[in-house]
């Protein structure tokens, strides 16, 4: 039986001395990192899926049913996400993946933001928004030409085009996957950032993690579906608390660095 997880509005001193320690590390994260870049989050009020349900936009029937909206929705994001910019949460990651080796950020996130922020060991579980495809000959639209009622569609072959993000019932890239796996099993820590935990396989990582041996953390503004199942649950904005983690191994490289020069 787990004993419940440490709730706390700062990373406890065990955190930072298990992140000095650490030689993996592995981030998951999802959408509540990309908040304080002025993205709304899936579930919570005023969310993506307010007005509509998960059932009426983000599967293959949805988008068969009514391609019309779930092209109009996801053109709306896609505006949305490049008009946003990496925020201190992403760019702190970027800081993060210097001081491990391996170090695996897994996004669950469809807005290129951790890419555009500079992260490179990084996979895109669900895609993402900027890349499509056709649905009937999977080419990207080089020539996009548009139906009589306005849909998108291939110049190729006039089939439609739907966005290259995972939707609910099909299945994940098989390598970011598999990546992201390995990476869960071998972590000493993992950092499970910004999600609700509903949504698996991604949700599956940290309790991987954990029966691994990985000190397992959540960083959240609220606990999540798997908050009972963490070592710790750090409760606050992820753009204030990874900044704090970030910090903390700068200056513990630093003091590192300055002590190995001066025993030279
Ligand atoms: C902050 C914050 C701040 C706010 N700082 N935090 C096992 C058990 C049960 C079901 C399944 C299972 N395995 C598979 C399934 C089925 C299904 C599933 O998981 N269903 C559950 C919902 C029950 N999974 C699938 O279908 C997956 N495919 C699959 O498993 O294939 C094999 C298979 C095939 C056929 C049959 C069965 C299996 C695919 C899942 C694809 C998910 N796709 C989406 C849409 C992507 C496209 C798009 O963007 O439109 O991905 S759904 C949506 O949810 C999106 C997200 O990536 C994903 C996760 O959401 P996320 O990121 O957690 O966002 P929120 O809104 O839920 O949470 C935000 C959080 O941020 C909150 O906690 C806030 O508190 C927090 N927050 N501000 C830090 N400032
Ligand atoms: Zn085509």
């Amino acid at each position: 039986m787990n004993s419940p997880a440490t709730h706390s509005t700062v990373p406890s001193e065990r955190l930072l001395a298990r992140l000095e320690k650490a030689t993996s590390l592995c981030v998951l994260t999802g959408a509540g990192i990309s908040v304080e870049s002025g993205l709304a989050t899936f579930r919570d009020p005023g969310g993506l899926w307010e007005e509509y349900s998960p059932a009426d936009l983000a599967n293959e029937a949805a988008f068969r049913r009514d391609p019309q909206l779930v092209q109009g929705w996801y053109q709306a994001r896609l505006k949305q996400a490049l008009t946003a910019e990496p925020n201190e949460g992403h760019l702190a990651l970027v800081e993060l993946e210097k001081f491990y080796e391996p170090f695996l950020l897994v996004t669950q996130n469809v807005d290129t933001l951790h890419k555009r922020a500079g992260s490179i060991n990084m996979v895109e579980l669900h895609g993402n928004i900027v890349d499509e495809r056709c649905t009937d000959c999977s080419k990207p639209p080089v020539d996009q030409v548009f139906s009589e009622d306005g849909l998108r569609c291939c110049g190729f072959c006039g089939g439609l085009l739907r966005p290259g993000v995972v939707w609910f019932g099909e299945s994940l890239p098989m390598d970011p996957i598999e990546r992201a796996t390995d990476a869960a099993i071998s972590s000493d820590v993992f950092l499970s950032v910004g999600t609700s935990s509903i949504v698996y396989p991604a949700a599956g990582l940290p309790l991987l993690a954990k029966q691994n041996g990985a000190y397992v953390v959540e960083i959240n503004v609220e606990p999540s579906a798997l908050s009972y199942a963490m070592d710790e649950v750090v409760l606050g904005p992820a753009g204030d608390i990874l900044p704090v983690l970030a910090a903390h191994m700068r200056s513990f490289n630093n003091r590192e660095e300055l002590e190995r020069i001066t025993n030279r």
